[in-house]
């Protein structure tokens, strides 16, 4: 190992022999190529963790981020690559620039699956992610008319070398009515200071990117053209959603050949999979993948119910939702179109739960001949998870409660992580020089260490924080007037609420809160300090409500930014394709981190946790992680307000929630949503879908924004005054930073193991 590190170094110091030239000679372009191929060396160099009993994580998706200076922290070369850089008069932030951001994922659920990957690297644990090789990936998205606009991210076709090396598998899958064939793909996954995971991801060899016609459109009935153009096609109409199963029967056939014949080559009989496979079933996404293993079990030779022993001690499943819309269902008619051989199995599994459980409510398929995936991985695997304390108390006792009663042992929690190697040491390297500094440099791998900054806290400590604080504001500032045209004033309170736009995690609520800050200026009432909100979301394409809370947010930034009195206390900026990579440079300059949900729907969160790690204080429900945030940092470092879930789940129970009476009796409330339909407003924007989100919010609001306004904005005001205290602010930032180690994913990773997987790391 010493050895391999050595070597490793030695070659890192020799860009220019990677460039086959002086690296004053080179291009930009010529310089990232050169790079990219010293780090796959390197990476190749430390090799994969290895073991006989290897993890599976199966996902949709991996929203890996750029790879870049991510791999050079890991591997060590940072420094000496950006020296070597200087000394030549060359910048690495400049070749950051150049490489795309890898399309493969949409939410928390996909960056968790990338966080995963880096902690199992880190910690040793042979562990592959597999997924798909989107060739479009998410959209990308714009803003026009104040709307927004999706196109194409066409991540690999951008002329440079990939990441993606091409491993020698080649694999056919069946659907009912043809074949494909499929190749992979690897990308190394480096750990930190460790050797490699791999992310594993098939594409179909039949993909054609010219069937794509006009922004994301194409025709979805030519399945072997269009299979893995994109991440979740537009699923409004049966011939999307018919798609989407084959994608992941492509994925979760190609999973399944793929492990056995790989256990098979490391010794198994089979008989003996567990000992040699962990699968993760990340969502319902990859749930097919329990009868596909059967079927390829018994296709070896294996008696069927031994087989379906064999798979339940190979899986595991993370539940990421309570949101009954989210759970995936298919007609059984879709799974005999796409995939006939496994409609059997799914029958003869339905079948002997309804031998030993009448319960309706746990049937796999229901009396509509719909196939609950949830409830097949439930019934098929050993373990079940859900990703904050809170959310796996709700599965456990309301949301799969039958499901407990009959498996009480499989339940159990993970709370989510993130990994810090990305989300504080390269995203936001002063704060991470200033923790080295006070504590040493123990907490990059022991996240826990980090509680000893509070054995430091003094004057000197909190100015530094601040002073770190302001300079990325400031670097914020610079990105994102060179990203989208947009100026922001680092001296404002920098507000960012950034997730995936839905209903549920109410972006609303926060827009409301800022049409009520905006009248509040136009009669006199001034805030302390400028606001800076800023929105970072994407909605997906046929989620209508959400894209009329993005066109109400854009249309409100421009009557604000158009008033001369007004736009000196507040500002609204919607991040134009809001991604991994604008994360990191948001998080790093948030002051507030709103996590706002509905108590009760959001599952856990990761971005409370990066907030937090970069010295944001959270304004949030008690909802999924926050709960436990709150726990940590104690009820001075953190501004909570709202219902709690109980009161929320009594709401729905009762069914006599009146959003129309809130408008009515409550005046703010009124006149926020009154302002929607507004002259300023119309004239911004599309009075069509101004009216649509007026009227949902009075005559719907299912997620309940009304009965959480008044605390909100009492909440966040409370906030906004605590904020003119720089040095008490900045003490709560320490205690944030200090007590974010828990939510290491390095940790998650550990108990999942200790808990489900059971692997031995590798110990080189
Ligand atoms: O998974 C998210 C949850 O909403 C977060 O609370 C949680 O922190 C995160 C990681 O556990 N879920 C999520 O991202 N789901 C999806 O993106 C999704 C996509 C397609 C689909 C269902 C869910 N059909």
């Amino acid at each position: 190992m010493a050895d391999a590190v050595t070597q490793t170094r030695d070659a890192g110091t020799g860009i220019a022999r990677y460039a086959g030239k002086p690296i004053a000679n080179c291009t930009n372009l010529e310089l990232f190529n050169a790079l990219l191929r010293m780090v796959r060396d390197a990476a190749q160099a430390r090799g994969t963790n290895q073991g006989k009993k290897r993890l599976y994580y199966v996902s949709a998706e991996f929203l890996i981020g750029k790879l870049l200076s991510n791999n050079l922290i890991n591997l060590g070369l940072y420094e000496q690559v950006r020296a070597e850089l200087a000394a030549a008069g060359r910048s690495l932030a400049e070749l950051e620039e150049l490489e795309s951001e890898p399309s493969l994922g949409n939410g928390g659920l996909g960056r968790l699956a990338a966080c995963f990957l880096d902690s199992c690297a880190t910690l040793g644990l042979p562990a592959d992610g597999i997924g798909l090789a989107y060739h479009c990936g998410l959209f990308r998205q714009s803003f026009l008319g104040n709307k927004q606009c999706e196109t194409p991210d066409g991540w690999l076709t951008w002329g440079q070398e990939s990441w993606m090396r091409r491993a020698s598998l080649h694999q056919t899958v069946s659907f009912g009515d043809f074949d494909v064939t499929s190749t992979l793909y690897d990308i190394d996954v480096t750990g930190y200071g460790s050797k490699c995971a791999r992310l594993r991801l098939f594409d179909v060899d039949s993909a054609d990117e010219r069937l794509i016609k006009d922004g994301i459109a194409f025709d979805k009935r030519r399945v072997a053209q269009g299979l893995t153009l994109f991440l979740y096609p537009d699923d409004s109409d049966d011939e999307g959603r018919i798609l989407r199963v084959y994608q992941e029967y492509f994925m979760c056939s190609n999973a399944a050949q793929l492990i056995l014949a790989e256990c098979e080559e490391r010794g198994s009989n089979l008989r003996d999979l567990a000992d040699y496979a962990a699968v993760q079933i990340n969502d319902t996404h990859p749930s097919m993948i329990i009868p596909e293993l059967i079927r390829l079990l018994v296709q070896r030779g294996i008696a069927f119910d031994e087989a379906r022993g064999i798979v339940r001690d190979v899986c595991a499943y993370t539940n990421h939702t309570i949101l009954a819309e989210a759970l995936e269902c298919w007609p059984k008619s879709f799974l005999q179109r796409v995939a006939p051989q496994i409609v059997p199995i799914i029958e003869r599994l339905d079948a002997d739960v309804r031998k030993s459980c009448k319960e309706p409510f746990v049937q796999i398929v229901d009396e509509h001949d719909n196939v609950h995936m949830a409830n097949m991985d439930i019934h098929l695997s050993h373990s079940t998870n859900g990703v904050a304390a809170l959310h796996t108390k709700i599965l456990e006792d309301v949301e799969l409660a039958p499901f407990r009663r009959l498996y009480p042992e499989r339940f159990n929690n993970k709370t989510n992580g993130i990994t810090f190697r990305r989300w504080c040491i390269a995203c936001n390297p002063e704060l991470a020089a200033l923790v080295d500094r006070t504590i040493g440099d123990g907490w990059r791998h022991d996240a826990t260490q980090l509680e000893r900054l509070l054995e430091h806290e003094d004057d000197a400590l909190l100015g530094e924080l601040a002073a770190i604080k302001r300079r990325n504001k400031e670097r914020f500032a610079t990105w994102i007037e060179r990203h989208q045209g947009a100026k922001v004033d680092p001296e404002s309170v920098f507000d960012v609420q950034s997730k995936r736009l839905h209903e549920y995690k109410r972006q609303q609520l926060n827009l409301l809160w800022a049409i009520d800050a905006y009248l509040g200026i136009k009669a006199g009432k001034l805030p302390r300090r400028k606001v800076t909100v800023i929105f970072g979301a994407k909605a997906a394409p046929a989620y209508t409500i959400a894209k009329d809370v993005i066109h109400a947010i854009l249309c409100l930034s421009q009557v604000v930014a158009a008033d001369p009195v007004a736009n000196k206390w507040l500002q609204i900026v919607m991040i134009e394709n809001y991604n991994v990579t604008a994360a990191e440079r948001l998080i790093p300059a948030a002051d507030i981190s709103e996590q706002i949900s509905l108590a009760s729907k959001e599952a856990s969160g990761t971005g409370n946790m990066k907030f937090m790690l970069n010295g944001a204080l959270t304004l949030g429900t008690m909802d999924g992680a926050n709960v436990e945030i709150a726990g940590l940092v104690g009820a001075g470092n953190i501004f909570t307000f709202g219902e709690s879930s109980d009161e929320v789940i009594a709401r729905y129970q009762r069914g006599d929630y009146d959003p129309m009476s809130y408008y009515q009796d409550d005046e703010r409330i009124k006149a926020a949503v009154d302002f929607l339909l507004s002259h300023d407003m119309l004239a911004a924007g599309d009075g069509h879908s101004l009216d649509r989100l007026a009227h949902e919010l009075m005559c719907k609001d299912w997620f309940m924004t009304f009965p959480d306004f008044d605390a909100y904005l009492a909440e966040k005001d409370r906030m906004l005054e605590a904020a003119e205290d720089e040095a008490t602010w900045q003490s709560k930032c320490l205690v944030n930073i200090a007590k974010a180690g828990f939510f290491s994913s390095d940790r998650t990773i550990a108990e999942y193991n200790r808990d489900i997987w059971h692997l031995t790391p590798d110990a080189d």
